[in-house]
């Protein structure tokens, strides 16, 4: 229900002029409005936007210099009574021939030519339209050029079609003439379903009560002003309210009068569209609201996607997977040369997982369009934490919209869901894990290695080359003594001690440093996988939020008079 209250309070701005180029302005601020909700908001709520913005389109691009003007109202009210009076023509068929006929009739004053195409677009056939042009009274007339009057159907018609006809072309014409009479002024079917409707277009807006003569002339004026309370109630306060009797010209002359005040002003068609922009924008009012729309989505909502994102990456079993390469790769480098060997035997944990291990180089792009990486897919668990947490963050971001959003900031967020997996995907295969370089310690550390596995080669040679001569009683070396110990007894016993001792020393070491490349992939990893949350899921709702605050903008533009 309208407040009817409020709509009375609304100003009657009867005689202020519609500037063209704002209005134009207006109409383009709807427009603006369209584009931003298009396929955002449901079709239907848009009807009356759309149909606006294509018949003001139309209506300003044919003759501006005629004043459509329609006289509407019940059967037998005097409609073309009035039409034929105000013609001087018997045109219109007079309403003692019922079934009275459902065809809009037509006059013109002043040239039809320039009147045609606005005929056209209003839908009265040619033979419907006359001309007021006559070589006799031409001058009478000229107060009236530009007008173009219809005589509508009867909007009670008991045919339906009838009655469509009348609201198709309430819709398109400058300015209405309700005709009511002493009998049914007060009849509920013109207040509720036509005079209210057209409480926005009061500025194009005259109301007769015809028949004037049939009411003894004491009478006239009470009735008037029980029509006028009628009015003031449908939200129609200030209209021009006049009484006619069409069947004396004395009776017409203050209807005459005001078109002729019409058509000299030509207003009409740019005051009728300017509250077609009014309807359309309290329409639309409670789709838009005024809400000011969060500038995105908010940060906690933010960091649970990329957590629900990382978990559903796989970006845990990679940076365990990290760790574990550190040190299997790490001990490769630098443990002791004896055992290290087999050690390489066994397979690299990230190349487990098809990640780059430290020989590949980056995946070939071509390749990372297939799903590159072999890390585990996500469980039902973490698909369904990724689905919440996606709809968090659009529930988060639309909070503050009003009922016609919500829906549209959801299908947003989810809008790229089914490419989600493959990004991902994409993203863990193209991140740089940091364990391409072989560390400089590494290299040192594998080297001491060396050298004390080659002493102890050395002593063992030595040795062995001693006991072979001695067996064979050939004079024997002569071994240098370290202290108490000869020296090749010292290479061996030394080089092997000191290898077992730096493979020890160097383990917790390793292992500190598998931890610090474990939280170094995690955080690369986290980043990269936040911004495919970015680009899959946030920037769809950013640009909804953008398109709302847009529509937004346009609605108030347009509303401004
Ligand atoms: N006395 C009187 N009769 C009128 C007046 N206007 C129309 N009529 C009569 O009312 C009847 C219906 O008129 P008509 O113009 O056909 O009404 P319409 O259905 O609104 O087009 C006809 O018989 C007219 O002669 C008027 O001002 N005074
Ligand atoms: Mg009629």
């Amino acid at each position: 229900m309208s407040n009817i209250a409020g709509r009375v309070r609304e100003v009657f701005r009867g005689d202020q002029r519609v500037d063209a180029d704002a209005l134009i302005a207006r109409l383009e601020a709807v427009r603006r409005f369209l584009t931003a909700v298009d396929g955002l908001l449901p079709d239907n709520d848009l009807v009356p936007a759309h149909t606006l913005v294509e018949r003001a389109g139309t209506r300003l691009a044919l003759s501006r210099d005629h004043t459509v003007v329609a006289l509407a109202g019940a059967t037998g009210s005097g409609k073309s009574s009035l039409f034929n009076a105000l013609a001087q023509l018997e045109l219109s068929p007079v309403g003692v021939r019922r079934p009275t006929t459902g065809v809009t009739h037509a006059c013109v004053w002043g040239q039809l030519e320039g009147a045609n195409h606005l005929l056209d677009w209003i839908g009265v056939l040619p033979r419907h339209r006359f001309v007021r042009e006559s070589a006799l009274d031409a001058d009478d007339e000229t107060a009236l050029h530009g007008l173009i009057l219809l005589d509508l159907p009867d909007f009670d018609s008991v045919q339906r079609s009838h009655r469509l006809e009348v609201d198709r072309l309430l819709g398109l014409v400058d300015q209405v003439v309700w005709v009511v009479d002493p009998q049914k002024y007060a009849d509920r079917v013109i207040h509720d379903s036509y005079l209210r409707e057209f409480h926005r277009h009061r500025d194009v807006t005259l109301v007769v009560l015809n028949q004037a003569d049939r009411l003894p002339p004491a009478e006239v004026p009470r009735v008037l002003d029980d029509l006028r309370r009628l009015l003031d109630t449908d939200g129609l306060g200030g209209v021009p309210l006049l009484a006619t009797t069409a069947i004396d010209p004395a009776g017409m002359v203050g209807l005459r009068n005001a078109l002729e005040r019409t058509v000299a002003e030509r207003q009409a068609a740019l005051r009728r569209l300017a509250g077609d922009v009014d309807t359309v924008v309290a329409g639309l009012d409670e789709l838009v609201g005024s809400a000011r729309p969060a500038g995105g989505p908010d940060d906690a909502a933010v960091n649970g996607l990329n957590r629900a994102l990382a978990g559903a990456a796989g970006v845990p079993a990679v940076t365990e997977a990290v760790e574990r390469a550190y040190r299997h790769r790490a001990g490769a480098a630098t443990g002791w040369p004896v055992v290290r060997g087999w050690r390489r035997l066994r397979p690299d944990p990230l190349r487990r997982l098809h990640l780059p291990g430290p020989t590949t180089k980056q995946a070939d792009p071509a390749e990372s369009l297939v799903a590159a990486t072999s890390v585990p897919d996500p469980t039902a668990a973490q698909r369904s934490a990724l689905g919440l947490a996606i709809r968090a963050v659009a529930d988060r971001a639309a909070a503050d919209l009003p009922a016609a959003w919500p829906g549209a900031v959801t299908s947003a967020a989810r809008s790229r869901l089914g490419d989600l997996p493959d990004a991902l995907d994409r993203t863990i295969a193209g991140t740089d894990l940091g364990l391409d370089r072989r560390p400089l310690w590494w290299r040192i550390v594998g080297g001491v290695q060396w050298l004390v596995t080659l002493a102890a080669v050395v002593g063992l040679g030595w040795l062995v080359l001693g006991y072979a001569l001695r067996v064979l009683g050939l004079p024997a070396l002569d071994n240098p003594m370290v202290g108490q110990v000869p020296l090749p007894t010292l290479l061996l016993l030394g080089g092997l001690l000191a290898g077992l001792l730096v493979a020890a020393l160097t383990r917790p070491v390793v292992r500190w440093a598998a931890r610090r490349a474990r939280a170094r992939a995690e955080q690369r990893l986290t980043a990269r996988v936040a911004q495919v949350g970015d680009e899959y899921v946030l920037t769809p709702v950013r640009i909804v939020l953008g398109s709302y605050a847009q529509a937004r903008d346009a609605l108030r533009d347009a509303a401004r008079r």
